[in-house]
């Protein structure tokens, strides 16, 4: 079951089932108007499979504009949770290499701050790279969503967009390096009701065009991800609460090669096979 959020034709914003690739069950007519209190409430998955059933209005995907799926949560990342994001990372700094090493064996993950949902963009809105930054890669990630009482209730396709040169420059500097101005995509929905084993091997992809041509691709195995989402999940919230329920990128296995940055313009698509495509243009901010 796949939920989004939407902006329909008159401007106003909707939650939306999406059942088939043609159109959306606005959810919103039956009154529910944020995705934060489905996935808040016990009974959202059933209540969601009887609207599918109700006389529910449909709003074909040519008059709709897909959203990022969320609210009012906060965004936070994992790191180094995969081998390739270890290798990488210590390659772009001999300064941080032992900080890497060392997080990757760790029984405490490293998890940082990503941003406030209004540096997210959604679904063909453009991602930012920052530009005093000379090395800005997209980072595809899984990206789990977790309610307020720290149940996984959901997932989504998330980019990291993230500025080696200044992450390798001083470890120091890695919130700016992560958090600036449409740093971060998710989308295009929440996919709900699949199980942890089922998401363990699923594929992520991602390609980047530059003026039609292929400049990078390049794929990984959501189980290729070192640290389980529970282990994640109750690493988040020791010691802190999230009201809203929050959204945490769980790390990336792809990184291009080190002569790669992305440039304005470029297309970035990225795929996870059990939940659909996030694509975004890079626009310098
Ligand atoms: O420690 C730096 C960031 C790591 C990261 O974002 C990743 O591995 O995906
Ligand atoms: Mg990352």
């Amino acid at each position: 079951m796949k939920l989004c959020r939407f902006q329909n034709r008159a401007g106003d914003v909707r939650v939306g089932l999406v059942s088939n690739s043609l159109s959306v069950l606005d959810v919103t007519a039956a009154g529910i108007r944020s995705i934060e209190e489905l996935l808040e409430s016990e009974h959202g998955r059933s209540y969601l499979e009887k609207l599918e059933k109700a006389n529910l209005p449909r709003v074909s995907i040519d008059d709709l504009k897909l959203l990022a799926p969320v609210e009012r949560q906060e965004v936070w990342a994992a790191g180094v949770t995969y081998l390739r994001s270890k290798k990488a990372r210590m390659e772009e700094s001999d300064f941080s290499a032992t900080a890497y090493d060392k997080v990757y064996e760790a029984e405490r993950p490293e998890l940082f701050f990503k941003c406030q949902p209004h540096k997210v963009v959604g679904p063909g809105a453009p991602i930012g790279i920052r530009r005093d930054a000379r090395w800005s890669v997209p980072e595809p990630e899984l990206a789990l969503v977790f309610n307020s009482k720290g149940a996984l209730s959901g997932y989504t396709i998330g980019n990291d967009m993230s500025s080696r040169d200044i992450e390798g420059e001083n470890l120091l500097y890695l919130p700016q390096a992560k958090i600036y101005s449409r740093s971060c995509a998710l989308g295009p929905w929440v996919q709900i009701g699949s199980t942890e084993a089922t998401a363990r091997e699923w594929k992520i992809r991602v390609q980047i065009r530059r003026r039609g041509k292929t400049v990078f691709s390049g794929e990984t195995l959501v189980g290729q991800l070192k640290r389980t989402f529970q282990e994640l999940g109750k690493f988040l919230f020791r010691s802190q609460e999230f009201p809203y329920g929050v959204v945490l990128l769980t790390g990336t296995g792809v990184v291009p090669a080190d002569n790669f940055t992305l440039q304005k313009g470029d297309v970035v698509a990225i795929g996870i096979s059990g939940i659909g495509s996030l694509v975004n243009t890079v626009t310098v901010v």
